[in-house]
């Protein structure tokens, strides 16, 4: 199996995972080591896997590698440039590896009739209103049939890979699926994401800071769930179809923050509010019936305090991991006025 970006957060999840789980399986992780990634995140699993450092849209590389995987290999594609508040900022590598990455390795299996998985965004769907009471079930959440409204030049890039997947799939009969995931959490993450940057500023005695009004709502997964999803896809799912993945996690990012000050013993309201991010996305919320009930997965990590607080336990205790870096990740930010 060809794993790329498995030096990032969910890639690297995911190949600790499967080597945990399915000893069987031979992973070769593709990652080209962005500011997002960093081999220290493998080092547990150095032995079992082989790394190789790359581009996604060197093409000449990756047909190699696709065509060495052999009978019954399959390309899981993680890799990407994955930050929003980075692309208002500069999109042209989102442009490169979203798009020209994900073209690459397309023609790359076509070429070698290699199983392809795509992973995704929620976010390719924009947003949905704020209107809409929390605890209301009717409420409206994204499906495989919302059409795509993509708000930032990273869910534009990711709109734009999976429709290229879609076209490969009816144009060329590659075997490929997508996954659509919201907001995921759990252990190394980057420290410029919401829950992590927030978790680090705590642990170094610097206020939350929580972009506008605070009532924007993301849909939490824990990041295994997500993983579990993926191989679910994988071994079960319907070639040419589109999974959601999502695990009824909505909380505005109020709560989220209020809860992580609670965890770490200090005042709820002790945070800041900054300048909103510009464009900035409402609500996301997912309906992953056609994961519930045609692959039968159900998420093991349903109550978002608790995986919260291993979450922060995890950070509190790995600092070593993400020390190297925050001051640069804040030094970004501060620029930015948030
Ligand atoms: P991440 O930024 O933590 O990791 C991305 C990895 O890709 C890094 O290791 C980086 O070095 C590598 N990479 C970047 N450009 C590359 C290139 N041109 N060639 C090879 N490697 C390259 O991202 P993440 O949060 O782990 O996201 C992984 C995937 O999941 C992405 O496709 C993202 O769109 C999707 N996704 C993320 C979330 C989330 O909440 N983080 C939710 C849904 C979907
Ligand atoms: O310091 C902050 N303060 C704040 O209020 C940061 C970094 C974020 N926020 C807000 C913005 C969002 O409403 O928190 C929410 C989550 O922000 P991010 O962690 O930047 O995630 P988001 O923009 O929602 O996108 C994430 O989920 C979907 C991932 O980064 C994407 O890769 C994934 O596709």
């Amino acid at each position: 199996m060809l794993v790329t970006g498995g030096a990032g957060f969910i890639g690297a999840n995911f190949v600790h995972a499967t080597v945990r789980e399915r000893p069987d399986v031979e992973v070769v992780v593709l990652d080209k080591l962005t500011y997002a990634g960093d081999r220290a995140t493998l080092h547990d699993v150095a032995s079992r896997i082989t790394f190789v450092e790359g581009d996604i849209a060197d093409t000449a590389l990756v047909r190699k590698l696709v065509g060495d995987l052999g009978p019954g290999g399959a390309v899981v594609h993680f890799a990407a440039e994955s930050h929003n508040d980075n692309s208002l900022h500069d999109p042209w590598p989102f442009v490169h590896t979203n798009l020209i990455g994900t073209y690459s390795l397309l023609e790359a299996v076509r070429a070698h009739g290699v199983r392809y998985h795509h992973v995704s965004t929620d976010e390719v769907y924009g947003d949905l209103p704020l209107s809409e009471p929390a605890d209301d079930p009717a409420r409206e959440k994204f499906t495989p049939d919302t059409p795509y409204n993509p708000s930032s030049p990273y869910s534009a890039t990711k709109a734009g890979s999976d429709l290229l997947v879609r076209a490969w799939a009816r144009s060329f009969g590659i075997e490929a699926t997508i996954s659509n995931c919201s907001n995921n959490y759990g252990p190394w993450q980057h420290v410029e994401k919401f829950i992590p940057r927030q978790i680090t500023n705590i642990l170094d005695g610097v206020r939350p800071k929580v972009y506008g009004a605070g009532t924007n709502v993301r849909d939490w997964i824990h990041v295994d769930d997500h993983n579990r999803a993926v191989w679910a896809v994988l071994g079960r799912g319907r070639t040419g179809e589109t999974y959601l993945i999502g695990a009824d996690g909505e909380a505005n990012n109020l709560r989220v923050v209020r809860a992580l000050l609670e965890i770490a013993g200090q005042d709820a309201d002790a945070y800041d509010l900054v300048a909103d991010r510009p464009g900035h996305d409402l609500r996301y919320a997912i309906d992953a019936s056609l994961l519930r009930d045609e692959l039968g997965w159900r998420p093991l990590h349903s109550d978002l305090e608790s995986g919260l607080k291993a979450t922060f336990d995890w950070y509190r205790d790995n600092e070593a991991w993400w020390r190297p870096r925050k001051a640069a990740t804040e030094a970004k930010y501060a620029q930015l006025g948030r």
